[in-house]
Order: structure tokens, then sequence, then C-alpha cells
């Protein structure tokens, strides 16, 4: 397998399907890696802990997170899994984030505001280049302008990801903007 393949595959278990090579993560998200070497075994793939390490290292977005010991590797956010209930670090935001969607999905989000879908939480960006690069994933990118400041004081909580990956609950589309 590629980094790439690799990473996308760590992204499946770590974040989505455990249970798809008989994974046990914990609240925090967290693998044993050794665990996980032996599931990606039985499902015909091999990875050792170099190359693991290797594939954590060089993620452009910092996907996952080695534990201080080395034993242990988490994915950083983005989970589906109701294994996982991570409890990320709340913050007070800045006064403005992003998020980029697909101009196909504005009518809907102007109705109902940025909803979490499958994963945990809705995920915002610190800057617009990042949310340009989210949203070109699922077609015509928009930019989002999130009043995340002034959500934050009105009692919406905010959490960063070991990655910098800000994340929220939802957000009503009053707190919302085109960029
Ligand atoms: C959209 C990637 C209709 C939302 C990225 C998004 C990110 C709505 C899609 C991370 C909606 C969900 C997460 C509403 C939200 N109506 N559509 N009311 N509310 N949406 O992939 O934020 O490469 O689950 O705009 O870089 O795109 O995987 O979330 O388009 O950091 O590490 O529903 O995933 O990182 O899509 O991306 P996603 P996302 P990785």
């Amino acid at each position: 397998m590629s980094r790439e393949e690799i990473s996308k595959f760590l992204s499946f278990v770590l974040r989505h399907e455990p249970q798809a090579i008989g994974l046990q993560l914990d609240s925090e998200g967290w693998a044993d890696i050794d665990a996980l070497i032996a599931g990606a075994a039985r499902s015909d793939r091999s990875l050792d802990i170099e190359t693991i390490q290797d594939v954590v290292a060089s993620s452009d977005k910092k996907r996952f997170s080695l534990s201080t010991d080395g034993r242990r590797i988490r994915a950083a956010q983005g989970h589906s899994t109701a294994q996982v209930q991570l409890q990320h670090v709340q913050k007070q935001p800045p006064e403005r984030l992003y998020h980029g969607t697909a101009s196909r999905f504005l009518e809907s989000i102007e109705n109902q505001g940025l909803v979490a879908g499958a994963r945990h939480h809705v995920h915002l960006s610190q800057d617009v280049p990042t949310a340009l690069q989210v949203g070109q994933r699922y077609g015509s990118p928009v930019i989002l302008d999130v009043d995340a400041l002034r959500m934050h004081a009105q009692g919406f909580e905010f959490f960063q990801a070991d990655n910098g990956v800000w994340l929220t609950q939802a957000v009503p589309a009053e707190f919302l903007k085109r960029a």
C-alpha cells in the first residue's frame, strides 16, 4: 500500500469502522498499535510500526496522533464511530472561523444551518485556503464565514482537535454568511 492508501485505511478504521478489522478503540479514540497491525494482517494488509510512524509524521493534515509511550494511535478528529466520545479541549474560538462546502449544499445549509451529519461535530477551519481545500472535495466550493466568537458568547461550545481543526456541535444559519 502507498502512504496515501495506508492513511485512508487508518482513517477508515480509526474514525469510522474499527470493527471491520476487529479493533477496539477506547472512548478517547486510542487503539493499541500491535492490535491494529494484527487486525490489518487479518484483512491481508501488511503494516509495521515504522510504516505507521512514517504515515503519522508525513500526514499533511496531522490526521493521527501517537501516545507519548508510542504504543497507541488515534485519529485527531473526524470520528463517526459510536465507540469514541473524544473529549476535545474546549477553547474560546477566534472571531471568525470558516467552513468550506459545495455550492449544491447551500440551500439546505441556509435552511438548517451546519449540521454534523455522520460525524460527531461540524468541522471549521482557521483560514480561508484550508476551508477552500475542504470544500473542493464535494464539488464547486463555497466558503462560509462563521461568526464564532459571537456564538461562543451566546454559550455554544467550541473545541480544538490535536491537529488544530475547530469543532462545534452545529452552526445555526444566523451565524453564517458567504465569505
Ligand atoms: C455539509 C476532511 C446540507 C458540509 C476535511 C460538508 C475536514 C450540509 C458535508 C473533515 C449541511 C459533510 C471534515 C446541511 C453541513 N445541509 N449539507 N444542513 N450541514 N453540510 O466530510 O466538514 O481529509 O463529513 O458542508 O478536510 O466536509 O478526512 O465534513 O460538505 O477537515 O482528514 O455536509 O474531513 O479531512 O461532509 O470535512 P464531511 P467536512 P480528512
